[in-house]
């Protein structure tokens, strides 16, 4: 019997690290023999840990013992993947490292798609599994799973605690690492027999890392020649990603496109680290991003990027991308400098210190002929849809929400066609705002990114623009929102279809919808089931009004919006080509 092979991997009598029987300690020194589990708990206060996301098992017992009465703000979710992306949605939302405990074998594999979303967005998040005992590791034991190889390649660096006095240290390296330099999930794993095993603590707890250096501050020389580059530049183009929100350096952006007179594109990390109302923003860039962006990326003498990996949706095909620019790239990664397109002039560090100094040395330029082209672009190729349409359009409905919001909401995403809409219709107007897996592209993030962030932020509004089959994935995770009576909304942009997928096969597999759709529940009913209020909205004249309702409730909501089931997401850069041959201009510009 399972709860009988897991009890057993208990040992009834504790072992310590001090030997058994001989603990001839004064009543003093015994105040600070902790066991394994006390350490962890202790540890993740010390380093700020106060909300933390997990789901019990039989090897983390000793470790749920001692959170029992902890002064720790617990969310169980319903799933351990729902669990990683709350803590990741929590980091994201607060900028704080994310906490997710689980239990060894299948909870730890749970947690591979939820590490690899944060891994590929440099997430801060500790992961903390438990393990079987030391002695049945490599032989196949109950819930064994080889935690730390199957997650090493999805996170920035993992490692097993053999031994309960390297416990502290290991779990304040953890921290340290997850959270400076380039950020990302570290995971620890914890055999049942070290979380029980008793260690004298004290004294401060040194870290051990002489191979881990973190560069801040950039190269001086470097900085000035890149000051020169855009003082002398009469087409510079800023380019921006997720590094500006890491860094906390959405002021000294501003500043610096201020300043220098720069327009500003951005990633779908990136969005709202530059306010997107301003005439300089160019919005989001790359295979669905707007045509003013990549034309003026493919015309720019002088590109900036900072905090950005030119991923291949924001490049296209690398040989023609930016032709004509000079490469400026700020990173904190030196592994990302050239790593597909080659850089001329590279500053790695910090991008909240770098910035604040480029500032310093560069000087404001009209560039009104840049200015006035690009104008013309905008003017010519606006994000757009059909307004008079009788069906409900999916962009109208997200225009809608931020009109209501007042550009003031935190939105988190599925994947697919609602995320490309969210990133071209809502306009961010701060960093922390749009949670949304760029990277990974993971379906089944919005919900639970949704319950971290409002977790971090309970007085902001929050809401995950989500697609129908993203939903699926990870919607019973609604039950967690409801039982911590979370106010979050869902919008789910119901096609009915797993859009993007269909739009592929529209466009480059003659309509042979191969398997892109599946029978849906009913949305409405299944948020009632949940515990959350649920609506239907299939007529176009509702849509402002269920919005309202919507933003008023005080507890979780979903809406199902019954949208335009074959709308497309225009324009769209084919996989491959260069960002400039965009599908779909001819369509925005009879709208526009
Ligand atoms: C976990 C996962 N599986 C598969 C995919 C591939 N994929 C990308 S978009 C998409 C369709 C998404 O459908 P839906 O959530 O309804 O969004 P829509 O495009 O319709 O807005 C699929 C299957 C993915 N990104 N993530
Ligand atoms: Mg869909």
């Amino acid at each position: 019997m399972k709860s009988k092979s897991n009890s057993s991997a208990i040992p009834s009598t504790p072992s310590t690290s001090l030997g058994t029987g001989s603990l001839r300690t004064s009543p003093a020194e015994q105040a600070t023999i902790k066991a394994g589990a006390q350490i962890i708990v202790d540890c993740l206060i010390e380093q700020g840990a106060d909300t933390i996301f997990g789901y019990p098992g039989g090897v983390v017992l000793p470790l749920f013992d001692k959170l029992y009465d902890a002064p720790i703000r617990f969310i169980e979710p319903r799933h351990e993947q729902g669990g990683c992306h709350m803590a990741d949605g929590y980091a994201r939302a607060s900028g704080k490292v994310g906490v997710m405990i689980a239990t060894s074998g299948p909870g730890a594999c749970n947690l591979v798609t939820g590490l690899a979303t944060a891994m590929m967005d440099s997430i801060p998040i500790v992961a903390i599994t438990g393990q079987v005992r030391t002695e049945l590791i490599g032989n196949d034991a109950f819930q064994e799973a080889d935690t730390t190889g199957i997650t090493r390649p999805v996170t920035k660096y993992n490692s097993i605690v053999k031994d309960v006095k390297d416990l502290a240290r290991t779990i304040k390296e953890a921290f340290y690492i997850a959270s400076t330099g380039r950020q990302g999930p570290v995971l620890i794993d914890i055999p049942v027999d070290v979380a029980v095993a008793k260690y004298q603590t004290g004294g401060p707890v040194e870290m051990e890392l002489p191979g881990y250096k973190v560069r801040t501050k950039g190269h001086t020389r470097q900085i000035s020649t890149a000051a020169q580059a855009i003082n002398k530049s009469e087409r510079p183009v800023l380019y921006v990603g997720g590094g500006i929100t890491s860094a906390n350096a959405g002021e000294e952006l501003r500043a610096l496109a201020e300043k220098a007179h720069l327009p500003v594109t951005m990633t779908l990390l990136g969005l709202g680290s530059f306010d997107q109302r301003k005439p300089e923003s160019l919005d989001m860039l790359g295979m669905h991003g707007s045509a003013y962006a990549n034309y003026a990326v493919q015309e720019c003498d002088l590109l900036i990027a900072v905090g950005a990996r030119f991923d291949d949706r924001v490049t296209g095909k690398v040989s023609t991308f930016a032709p004509h620019a000079k490469i400026i790239h700020i990173d904190i990664d030196p592994v990302s400098i050239s790593k597909s397109v080659r850089v001329d002039i590279p500053v790695v560090g910090d991008a909240k210190a770098i910035l604040g100094e480029l500032v310093k040395e560069v000087e404001y330029r009209e560039r009104k002929e840049w200015f006035d082209k690009i104008a013309d672009w905008k003017k010519k190729f606006p994000f757009c849809y059909d307004r008079d349409a009788s069906t409900i359009k999916p962009q109208y409905v997200i225009d809608e929400i931020c009109r209501q919001t007042k550009n003031d909401a935190i939105v988190t995403t599925g994947v697919g066609q609602n995320q490309m809409w969210t990133a071209q219709f809502y306009k961010f107007i701060r960093p922390r705002q749009l949670i949304s897996s760029g990277g990974l592209g993971t379906m089944g993030y919005g919900l639970p990114a949704a319950i971290g962030a409002q977790i971090a932020k309970p007085d902001a509004t929050v809401i995950d623009i989500d697609g129908d089959h993203s939903f699926n994935m990870t919607m019973t995770e609604l039950a967690t929102a409801v039982e911590h009576s979370l106010p979050i909304k869902v919008c789910i942009m119901n096609n009915g279809y797993m859009g993007m997928v269909r739009q592929w096969q529209e466009l480059f597999y003659n309509k042979r919808y191969s398997k892109s759709y599946l029978q849906n529940p009913d949305y409405a009913v299944v948020a009632r089931a949940l515990g959350a209020v649920g609506i239907t909205v299939d007529k176009k004249q509702d849509v402002p009004k269920a919005i309202k309702a919507m933003l008023a409730e005080k507890n979780p909501c979903v809406v199902d919006f019954r949208i335009e089931r074959e709308e497309n997401v225009w324009p769209m850069v084919p996989a491959g080509k260069s960002i400039s041959e965009m599908n779909g201009l001819d369509i925005l510009e009879s709208l526009a």
